[in-house]
């Protein structure tokens, strides 16, 4: 080969699906087609959450979201922002936003509507006043036949065709699986793109860290309150941002196990099985690691409704497995 006169880092997120499509032959390069609506929303809500106190995008709207949770400007302005990005997609028939109580349904199977994407436009967004890392998470169905189209949509995790998550932290990371391993890529802002930085992701064992809101411990069950314990120990360290996906992130990269178990408050546990969990959960999977609620697959619940809540458990599998061990 010649001699190169440049090092940049040019394999996008773009080249990377339609390199991976060529790899099946039935591909019709829809796929990809989501990928990029998704691609495009998160640079843009990147770039809001950036301009946090330099644009009027602080701060609640005064209102509650379907979770009864009170709405940042932020959770509005990126769910709009994906909305609209998406909304375009021929091939998407449903749209389901964990700020929305009801999906949107654009398009039924004979439109050509293929895919649900289900997803959490901000998560975390109640840090956002002091710019801690906050993120996006999707999930991507592919439509049954048949039914109700809110129905089609309550498939197991299992049946997810892609997940994936944007973290706007120290710089915007978006990582993705569509069942084949997790890949990470970074977006490089001087040239516009996300570009691959790390492919087949694997979550590393023996980092004895966990990470879990220890105030409501006296609210845990026995078998977390003595896993808890157990750590205090045995030299396990504690990281705890409150913002999952950077919680998730951080364990993806170094390790370590997240959990957010059942309390008083929420006695079905916080976190929303098909916008965050599932997601979480396939990627967790797709790297080695584990992801269980309450002793079951997270993957394997079979759903009742959008907005369900589930307990959660997820990292390394060595980690989760120690958790396992002080439940009864
Ligand atoms: P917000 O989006 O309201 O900030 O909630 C974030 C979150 O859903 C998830 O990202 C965190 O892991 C979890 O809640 C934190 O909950 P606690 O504040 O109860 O620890």
């Amino acid at each position: 080969m010649e001699k190169r006169w440049t090092q940049d880092n040019l394999t996008s997120l773009q080249s990377n699906i339609l390199a991976e499509e060529r790899n099946h032959p039935g591909a019709t390069g829809e796929f990809s087609w989501i990928l990029s609506a998704i691609s495009l929303a998160t640079k843009a809500i990147g770039n809001k959450v950036r301009c946090a106190r330099i644009q009027d995008v602080i701060g609640d709207v005064g209102e509650k979201n379907i979770q009864g949770e009170v709405q940042q400007k932020l959770d509005v302005i990126a769910n709009e922002i994906i909305l609209r990005c998406l909304g375009d997609r021929e091939n998407i028939g449903i749209l389901a936003s964990e700020e929305n109580e009801n999906p949107f349904l654009l398009r039924s199977r004979a439109e050509g509507g293929k895919y649900a994407v289900l997803f959490d436009p901000l998560d975390g967004s109640s840090n956002i006043d002091s710019s801690v890392g906050v993120g996006t998470i999707f999930s991507v169905l592919r439509l049954q036949d048949g039914g109700s189209r809110e129905q089609a949509m309550l498939q197991p995790g299992t049946e997810q065709v892609a997940a994936g998550y944007v973290l706007y932290g120290s710089s915007t990371v978006l990582v993705l699986t569509t069942g084949n391993g997790v890949d990470m890529f970074v977006l490089d802002q001087s040239i516009g793109s996300f570009v691959l930085v790390s492919k087949k992701l694997t979550i590393p064992h023996g980092n004895k860290t966990y990470s879990i809101n220890e105030a409501y411990t006296i609210n845990f069950s026995d078998g977390v309150q003595q896993y808890l314990e157990w750590a205090h120990q045995n030299e396990y360290s504690s990281r705890y941002i409150g913002s999952m996906v950077a919680d998730v992130h951080r364990i993806l990269l170094k390790g370590g196990v997240f959990l957010y178990p059942p309390t008083t408050i929420n006695p079905d546990g916080k976190l929303r099985l098909m916008y965050e969990a599932n997601p979480m959960a396939m990627i967790i999977e797709q790297a080695g690691g584990m992801a269980v609620a309450e002793g079951v697959r997270i993957l394997e619940i079979k759903p009742e409704g959008l907005h369900q809540r589930t307990s959660v458990v997820l990292g390394s599998s060595d980690q989760v497995e120690a958790v396992l061990a002080h439940y009864s």
